[in-house]
């Protein structure tokens, strides 16, 4: 069993000495960056988002007013916990509300199941988020001014304090939510998703066993209060970490049945299938409950009775019925929202961005787009697990990646700007050098190291590591076992904008001697493939904003991170760098000292980029579309900054007014379990 311990400079062992070949070279400066950007927005305090308490009256959907007196539902005080989340109106772009409707988002991915906390995904594009509720937010901080960025935002977790040296937190709960189905939320689906599922090395859960605050314990105090034990003084950035999507419970009520720890007849396949895709609906804390799913069809949603979130008059949220998750393709997405047949996009599909803005130019356009920052970065990963090739011509091919001057070559060997014409002509993309994406707070440019295209740059650093064309047929050959230097990179099938770069990249790196492989796979079956670690190397879009959000996908905070440098059975060997990043990332999570944290993001982003720890290609700005008739879409909302935009827009405060409202397909009903 491999033990998953956090990693640190103290665990760095077997150096790769060719590795520190090559960090001499000087740097070139990143190019000058045009923004697109043309968000604007109010800066606003914490607690004039929202806040919790108690409310003299309370009012529901009318159609449940029928269900209440029927006898199927309790009266809304019933439902609603002690003190629900206030909703604060002057934050609320439209104001108050009315009920009704439907919210039709458009969607690339299908669900796997939905058993979050074994780590399956429902589909992204937003269908995740509207069932999870998670301990704390981080989506809505865009809009939060700069001197009141101290964390997270409050969530399920109502408040918390630390000690006086910050090695433990005490969190408390909003006393008295429930599930979609009536049963108590409490310690004891924190206990669960805690003990049973991120601390259970079987399960795949979205924390690594031992990876948050560096190997935090938990203990649980009374009903509504719990407490993190940190072998080292923490801060509330640590705290991003229980924010979507890695922090969000799940109903332990109907899963302990189906976990081994609670069921001896039960395994961890079965427990990962607890909750599969074709049975619905399923106990929610979210403010929409799926309760039917046509595969490759649509996803249906109906609002949640228990919903735990209201208006300032008292109105229990979300406002709207119903939502549709219409399972199509990512293009489509963007297509269908400028139609008007959709209501909702991230436009990040740089190769209908032209079309897109001309056609949202018209005054009639159901949608207006605006970009923000340059937030969507692609990169390739090559597996630098060279002890877990799978032959010799593979442990050879990532020893030659593991090389630094290698890596070097490849970046150079790039031509990013027609790598960002082919994508989209224009002026969206701008070279990513892998770490920090240029919207990241984080993000500094001077900290960047920038490989300009220089082919005889990448000819001669391969020449250097004895990398020859031995057999005079235009590839490269691997001193050791001869064969053509031949890199299989995998990408989204499902993906244009990956195909459009993976194909640049091939004719690209042919010219210096190196043959890619394009292998397309489809965007269900990408992410296991990735995280077992079985590729030689992939395209991926990094989200790499924030050091503490899915660091796992990003950096070696763990024996089991990044999936692009896993550890074998007999072990791992590090890179010079990688101790160090993992320390920094700790540095930046154990403090809320801006200036620190901006010290030590810079040392990292100087280390990822001048070790090429992944080969950026290019990255793009996105912009927000939301259908017009729908109100409290705040025009400032960023794509990604904090957290992708399903989360920042806050759709539980979406209303349309009755005279635009879309017929719901399931009138008059909520879930039945
Ligand atoms: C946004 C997002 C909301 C995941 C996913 C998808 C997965 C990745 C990433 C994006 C989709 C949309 O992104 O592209 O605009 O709606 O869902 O979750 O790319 O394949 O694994 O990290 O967020």
């Amino acid at each position: 069993m491999i033990s998953r311990k956090p990693l640190g400079r103290s665990l760095l062992a077997g150096v790769c000495m060719a590795a520190l070949s090559g960090l001499a070279a000087s740097a070139d400066p990143m190019p000058e960056e045009r923004s697109l950007s043309g968000l604007e927005y109010d800066l606003i305090g914490r607690d004039d988002l929202y806040t919790y308490g108690r409310l003299d009256t309370y009012h529901q959907a009318p159609f449940l007013d029928d269900l209440v007196a029927a006898g199927k539902l309790p009266p809304v005080e019933e439902r609603l916990p002690e003190t629900p989340l206030i909703f604060k109106t002057a934050a609320m772009s439209d104001g108050i509300g009315e009920y009704g409707g439907v919210f039709r988002h458009v969607i690339g991915g299908r669900p796997e199941g939905f058993n979050w906390l074994a780590g399956q995904h429902q589909g992204w594009g937003g269908i995740n988020m509207a069932i999870q509720e998670c301990l704390v937010r981080q989506g809505p901080r865009w809009q939060i001014k700069a001197e009141e960025q101290t964390g997270p935002l409050p969530n399920l977790a109502r408040n918390w304090e630390w000690n006086d040296d910050k090695t433990e937190l005490t969190m408390h709960l909003v006393e008295g939510i429930k599930w979609s189905d009536g049963d108590p939320f409490d310690t004891e689906d924190i206990a669960f998703w805690w003990n049973d599922n991120v601390e259970n090395e079987n399960v795949t859960s979205r924390i690594q066993a031992g990876s948050f605050g560096g190997g935090a314990t938990m203990e649980v105090i009374d009903d509504y209060s719990f407490k993190f034990s940190f072998p080292a003084p923490q801060s509330n950035t640590v705290l991003e970490g229980l924010a979507y999507i890695q922090g969000c419970p799940g109903p332990s009520h109907v899963l302990k049945a189906k976990h081994p720890t609670y069921n001896p007849d039960a395994t961890y396949e079965d427990y990962l299938n607890a909750q599969p895709a074709d049975q619905l609906p399923i106990p929610v804390l979210g403010a929409w409950v799926p309760v039917k799913h046509k595969p490759d069809e649509i996803v249906i949603m109906r609002r949640n009775p228990y919903y735990w979130k209201v208006d300032e008059a008292g109105n229990q949220l979300p406002y709207i019925n119903e939502m549709h998750f219409k399972l199509t393709t990512w293009d489509d997405r963007t297509t269908q929202a400028v139609a008007g047949t959709g209501d909702f996009s991230n436009m990040e599909n740089p190769g209908n961005y032209v079309e897109a803005l001309k056609q949202s130019q018209d005054p009639n356009a159901p949608v207006t787009a605006k970009f923000g920052p340059r937030t969507l970065a692609w990169r390739i990963e090559l597996n630098l697990a060279a002890n877990m090739g799978s032959s010799d011509y593979d442990k050879e091919l990532r020893r030659v990646f593991r090389e630094l001057d290698f890596r070097k070559a490849m970046s150079h060997a790039l031509d990013r700007d027609a790598i960002g014409q082919a994508l989209a002509r224009g002026p969206f993309a701008y070279p990513y050098m892998g770490g920090f994406a240029s919207g990241s707070p984080y993000y500094d440019a001077a900290s960047t190291d920038f490989t300009p295209f220089d082919q005889d740059k990448a000819k001669a650093l391969l020449a250097g590591l004895g990398l020859k064309d031995t057999d005079g047929n235009g590839v490269l050959n691997l001193p050791g076992t001869g064969e053509d230097l031949v890199i299989d990179i995998t990408f989204k099938a499902q993906r244009t904008d990956d195909r459009k770069q993976v194909e640049a990249v091939t004719s690209q790196l042919a010219e210096v001697g190196i043959r890619v492989l394009p292998k397309s796979v489809d965007e269900t079956s990408f992410d296991p493939m990735w995280k077992s670690g079985d590729f030689t190397a992939i395209l991926q879009r990094a989200n790499f904003i924030l050091p503490t959000r899915e660091t796992c996908n990003n950096l070696p905070v763990s024996e089991i991170c990044p999936y692009f440098h896993l550890t074998g059975a007999d072990g791992r060997q590090m890179l010079p760098f990688e101790g160090e990043v993992a320390d920094l990332v700790t540095r930046i999570s154990s403090t809320d000292d801006a200036g620190e944290q901006t010290a030590a993001a810079r040392q990292l982003q100087k280390l990822l980029t001048e070790n090429v720890y992944n080969v950026g290609l290019v990255q793009v700005p996105a912009a927000l579309l939301v259908n017009k008739r729908v109100k409290n879409a705040h025009p400032g909302t960023p794509v990604f900054m904090y957290e992708w935009a399903e989360d920042a827009v806050i759709r539980e405060r979406f209303w349309v007014p009755a005279a635009d409202q879309i017929g719901e397909l399931l009138p008059g009903t909520v879930a039945e379990y």
